[in-house]
This record gives structure tokens, C-alpha cells and sequence, in this order.
């Protein structure tokens, strides 16, 4: 049975235009997301997690976090 895929592939990483706290950049907000800003919290930003600082202050702390919870379920 062929299962239709309704949504379309997510972009290549380096054309990504959706909100920056679709960490994961799949194309939705949800707890995926949140799991990858918390294990990155209190850790200096490099090439492996720059979105992990969803609100780009430079730091990855629990307003990040609070940030991609604000927007879940988009
Ligand atoms: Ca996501
Ligand atoms: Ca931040």
C-alpha cells in the first residue's frame, strides 16, 4: 500500500526560511525541538548546534527553551 505524503520534504539546511525555533527544521514546532535546545543549554554555540540559540543572544539558556515552547504546535 503506498502511504501519500502530504507535506512536502523539508528544505536543505542552507535555504531554510521557517522560524528559527523549528530547531530541527522539519517544518514544525513540537518537543523534538525543545529536546534539541535542552541538551545544548549553558553549551557555547558552534557549527553542530546554531540553532539551538533560537533567539540569537548569543547564549543557549532557558529562554530558548521558553521561546520554542511559546510556539509549539505551529
Ligand atoms: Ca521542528
Ligand atoms: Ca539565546
Amino acid at each position: 500500500m503506498i502511504k501519500v505524503v502530504e507535506r512536502a520534504p523539508a528544505a536543505p539546511s542552507d535555504d531554510f526560511t521557517g522560524p528559527a525555533w523549528d530547531v530541527n527544521k522539519d517544518g514544525e514546532v513540537n518537543i523534538f525541538d525543545m529536546i534539541l535546545v535542552s541538551k545544548d543549554l549553558g553549551k557555547p554555540i558552534d557549527e553542530a548546534n546554531p540553532r539551538a540559540d533560537v533567539n540569537g543572544d548569543g547564549v543557549i539558556n532557558i529562554l530558548d527553551l521558553t521561546t520554542v515552547a511559546n510556539n509549539m504546535g505551529e
